[in-house]
């Protein structure tokens, strides 16, 4: 079994108090590794070291810092294998999955802003007798926490800005998911990263994490979980005036119009729903559909459902694998019940028949992907965050009914429109209150463009320049002189 460390001003050591707790598989139940359980002597050492090594890593040139992401990413790279099979070791996702997506899009996150931050130019605004300089240095030391569904691919995605804007950090990752953080600290130990410039701590939300929004030489929080926690955050950290990006649940719609096409929609909507088990705040969990179709549709989303494979994580061909633990498992469960409970009609799934049968075992957080219909979409299982493999089906007769429905939650993250008039999904798309929506397609991601979400979703946006502007700090020097054309 690993016994993980924190990663603080370039060691590897444990908690202060000497504390440890313990990693699950969610497949097995079998512990994986021990992780330090850490606290605020922790953060205080990390938040020290962050801040001593910053203004030297900050006085590194944008293109300086570019060439460090582009060494990390060509590392991460050579361990793509080992860091699928950590994360779906950690979170029983297939490993099909954690080669695709997480391994993947981790070295890609670091890639891209190298790339991105070579082609920023310097901003400047002409008046006729002076000329506006606009900088962008580091905050200095953010907070990185982030949660257990897509563990690198979430810190990367955070990491990998922080640093090419000259922040030093302190991150914090998933108590239930802590392997490719160490994976991560690990690398960039082997590269030389000047020390003190990435500090990694383990540990629980409440103690660690809480730590890490109190100490008052970190001054920006980029945070992504759940929207109940994202409040916590926002109470803490926002009369310290620190910088804030939450990126917090979702409630999405998948809305396919009468003039679809249904392989497409059917295919796109499978994965919405289903991809990561339903763990991702961009899935589509309620599923909304013109009238005219909805008996067809369904017949055909149905029959792709219970022909998914789940099974073992580390099988190739496993296409759903566990969630994240029993205890999400129970609250999964829990809102298949009140569903039932509520007049829904549970059209495949709902149970953990598969157990024993084709490979999981009963202590395996295993669950057939679940479609929900006859429940009415203000129903608590149409507006809640359930985060798992469980969609709601709904039917409307015109555009402005979709809206309402959709509209319907106090989330607003994402969505998804299937029609053939482009016209009319666009038309639609802007009457949405979401983040973002796209039209006959699903997470298909340009990572130039702004991510995030309104209502309770989340504050701010991360991704290209608002990942940019998220982590440094903006200021104009206005030059007047003798000749401007020399400033
Ligand atoms: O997430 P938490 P949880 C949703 C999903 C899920 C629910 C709860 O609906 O069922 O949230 O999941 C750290 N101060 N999402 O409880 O707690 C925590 O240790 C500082 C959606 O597992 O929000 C972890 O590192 N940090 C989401 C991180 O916050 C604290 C993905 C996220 O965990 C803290 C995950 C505190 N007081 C869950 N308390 C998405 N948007 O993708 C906890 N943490």
């Amino acid at each position: 079994m690993l016994a993980l460390m924190n990663y603080i001003d370039g060691q590897f050591v444990p908690a202060a108090s000497g504390q440890t707790l313990e990693d699950i598989n969610p497949a097995t139940g079998q512990r994986i590794a021990t992780i330090p359980r850490s606290e605020h002597q922790d953060v205080e050492q990390a938040a020290h070291a962050a801040k001593t090594a910053q203004p030297e890593w900050n006085a590194l040139s944008l293109e300086q810092r570019a060439d460090w992401l582009d060494l990390i990413a060509d590392a991460l790279q050579a361990k793509h294998e080992a860091i699928a099979q950590a994360e779906s070791l950690d979170t029983g996702k297939p490993i099909s999955l954690a080669r695709r997506v997480d391994a993947s899009r981790s070295v890609e996150n670091f890639r891209f802003f190298a790339n991105f931050g070579r082609q920023q130019t310097p901003l400047t605004f002409e008046m006729d007798d002076a000329i506006n300089l606009v900088h962008r240095n580091g905050l200095g030391v953010v907070g990185l926490i982030t949660p257990w569904n897509l563990p690198l691919y979430l810190m990367s995605w955070k990491v990998a800005p922080a640093l090419l804007m000259g922040n030093a950090i302190v991150a914090k990752p998933s108590e239930m998911t802590p392997l490719t953080a160490n994976i991560l600290a690990e690398t960039l130990h082997e590269l030389e990263l000047p020390k003190g410039v990435f500090n990694l701590v383990h540990g629980l939300g409440p103690e660690v994490g809480q730590a890490i929004l109190e100490h008052p030489i970190i001054n920006g929080i980029s945070f992504t979980g759940g929207t109940a926690t994202g409040r916590i955050v926002a109470a803490t950290a926002a009369p310290m005036f620190k910088k804030l990006s939450l990126e917090l649940g979702g409630k999405n719609a998948t809305i396919v119009l009468e003039d679809a096409d249904l392989d497409k929609a059917v295919q796109g909507a499978v994965r919405a729903a289903f991809t990561n088990s339903g763990q991702v705040c961009l899935c589509g969990s309620r599923l909304m559909l013109h009238s005219s179709i909805a008996e067809a549709f369904l017949e055909r989303f149905v029959a792709e459902v219970k022909s998914m494979r789940i099974g073992d994580p580390k099988e190739d061909l496993t296409q759903i694998g566990t969630v994240i633990s029993m205890e999400h498992l129970a609250k999964v469960e829990s809102y298949i019940k009140l569903a039932v409970d509520e007049g829904g009609e549970i059209l495949t799934g709902g149970t953990r028949d598969m157990v024993g049968q084709i490979g999981p075992t009963a202590e395996g957080a295993y669950l057939a992907p679940t479609v929900i219909s006859g429940l009415s979409h203000l129903s608590r299982c149409a507006t809640e965050e359930i985060f798992g493999p469980v969609v709601t089906v709904h039917t409307f007769d015109t555009l402005e009914e979709a809206t309402t429905m959709a509209n319907a939650t106090e989330y607003g993250l994402a969505g998804s429109i299937w029609t053939q008039d482009l016209e009319v999904g666009q038309a639609l798309a802007q009457t949405i209150d979401t983040g973002i929506v796209w039209i006959n397609t699903w997470l298909h991601r340009d990572l130039r463009t702004p991510f995030g979400g309104v209502k309770h979703s989340g504050v701010g946006r991360e991704g290209g320049q608002w990942s940019l502007g998220f982590f440094s700090e903006t200021t104009n020097i206005c030059v007047m002189g003798p000749n401007k054309n020399d400033a």
